[in-house]
């Protein structure tokens, strides 16, 4: 139906077709475009549409057979002899001469350099299986889903205005927190052990099981809170590039000091209510432990058997193929590349690369941490215009371990929570929790949606 009443170049081509050389000198013509495009549709459907979005290759070919194409079109349009005046106006025949209607298989082949035909089928979307090279597990895209309806529970991050400084906040500058410590009159940055610390410095020694089906080990580690502010209702999006900047030189100095004496160190924040953050206080946590766990041992071993195979860091090679076809492109800039992921399980989930190979943050140049504020500010900016609403989420930095400097690159994942609108959250449940992830809107769709939105933030405070 789109197809037929829309003007692209299969329509002009069949009517001014027809007007030259009459109905039954264009029935090839005609029968060309119905096969060579329902058989386009076939091959999208068996998976030519993915190569089409994730190979340069393809792409570079099919722009130069666009490009050639219009050309050749051109030039048969201009090398049509111009009618003298007193000439039968209707077809000349010296055109008529030279012009013959396309043939079938012409018509057929054109449709592999039809751009109108391509952006059809390709937001024809059927469901297929991702691969993620960084863990190296799978998730399920239904693009087609989209329409079920939605009659479970609504959620919404609060909108309530909150004020600078909130007396009854544990994080406020000179409250009491709960574990009874009081926090200094702060005016930048600040930084405590966590009251309630996951990993503890000290600990007796203890025998711990240790058999095949009962199997622990003990653990020591540190963790931090770092209020970003003392501002209670100052979020990263509403500062300042030098207040961002002035954050992530804390992710840098707590990594290298913490990182001399425990194997990794965990940067991250959990932003709303809805991630399980218990204060809305701007504020992240920063976790290490004399252990490697689990998720980034996973991306430890996969980058690692990537870069033994091409001898260049999995993470670069990704930055550089996804910046040069741009389609799940959120923000760029001269040092770091927002995406959403080809193999994204969140639905607007983000992977923020440097475009150099980074090991971890403390080794980024100035000018790359002017450009990561930058950066962080307008993505942060567009999830909060997305909803209106301050967005939730969870973010976390992954940096090399010790001694995979060479191959694991530095990037920060950001997982929030909402599927459709700021009302409907997505639940990790049934499918997922019992067999593989599952995503609704494509990766792709969900980058035309954050690029569409404007980089300044709706309430026009920041
Ligand atoms: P969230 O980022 O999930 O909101 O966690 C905040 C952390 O702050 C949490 O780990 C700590 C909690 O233990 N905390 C304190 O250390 N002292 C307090 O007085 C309140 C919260
Ligand atoms: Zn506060």
């Amino acid at each position: 139906m789109v197809m037929l009443y829309t003007p692209g170049p299969n329509n002009s081509m069949l009517a001014v077709s027809g007007a030259n050389f009459g109905l039954q000198r264009t029935i090839p013509h005609l029968l060309g475009v119905s096969l060579g495009f329902g058989f386009m549709v076939f091959l999208v459907g068996l998976g030519a549409g993915q190569i089409m979005q994730t190979s340069p290759i393809v792409q570079r070919i099919m722009r130069l057979g666009g490009i050639l194409f219009i050309l050749w079109f051109a030039w048969k349009i201009a090398s049509v002899p111009a009618n003298k005046p007193g000439e039968d106006v209707n077809i000349s025949s010296k055109a008529e001469k030279r012009n013959k209607p396309l043939t079938f298989i012409q018509a057929t082949l054109f449709q592999w350099i039809n751009g109108k035909a391509w952006m059809i089928t390709a937001s024809m979307e059927y469901p297929h299986r991702r691969y993620n090279p960084l863990t190296g597990e799978w998730v399920l895209v239904s693009p087609h889903r989209t329409k079920r309806p939605w009659q479970g529970k609504l959620e919404k991050p609060s909108a309530e205005k909150k004020p600078e400084f909130d007396a009854g906040c544990y994080l406020c500058p000179g409250n009491l927190r709960a574990g009874g410590k009081q926090n200094p009159p702060y005016a930048g940055i600040y930084i405590f052990e966590n009251d309630f610390a996951a990993l503890l410095k000290d600990l007796p020694e203890e025998d711990t099981p240790r058999s095949e089906l009962f199997n622990a080990l003990p653990v020591k580690g540190e963790c931090r809170v770092i209020c970003f502010s003392p501002k209670h209702n100052l979020t990263l999006p509403l500062m300042s590039l030098s207040e961002i900047g002035g954050v992530i030189t804390a992710w840098q100095q707590q990594t290298a000091e913490l990182s001399s004496r425990y194997k990794y160190v965990q940067v991250f924040e959990n932003k709303g209510e809805m991630m399980g953050c218990s204060n809305p206080h701007p504020h992240g946590q920063i976790w290490a432990g004399d252990f490697i766990p689990t998720l980034v041992a996973q991306e430890d071993k996969m980058q690692r058997e990537y870069f033994t195979r091409h001898s260049r860091p999995l993470l670069k090679d990704y930055a550089e193929q996804e910046s040069a076809h741009g389609i799940r492109t959120v923000a760029e800039n001269e040092s770091w590349l927002a995406v959403v992921p080809y193999w994204a399980v969140w639905p607007y989930e983000l992977l923020l690369l440097p475009k150099r190979h980074v090991p971890a943050l403390p080794s980024l140049t100035p000018v790359e941490s002017t450009h990561l504020a930058e950066v962080l500010k307008n993505i942060l900016t567009r999830y909060d215009n997305l909803i209106q609403l301050s967005y939730p989420y969870s973010m976390g930095w992954h940096q090399a371990l010790s001694g995979a400097e060479a191959y694991s690159g530095l990037h920060v994942h950001f997982y929030p929570p909402l599927l459709r609108s700021a009302e409907v959250k997505k639940f990790m449940v049934g499918y997922e929790m019992l067999a593989e992830s599952q995503r609704d809107i494509s990766p792709e769709t969900a980058a035309d949606t954050l690029r569409a939105l404007s980089s300044v933030h709706y309430t026009g405070i920041a």
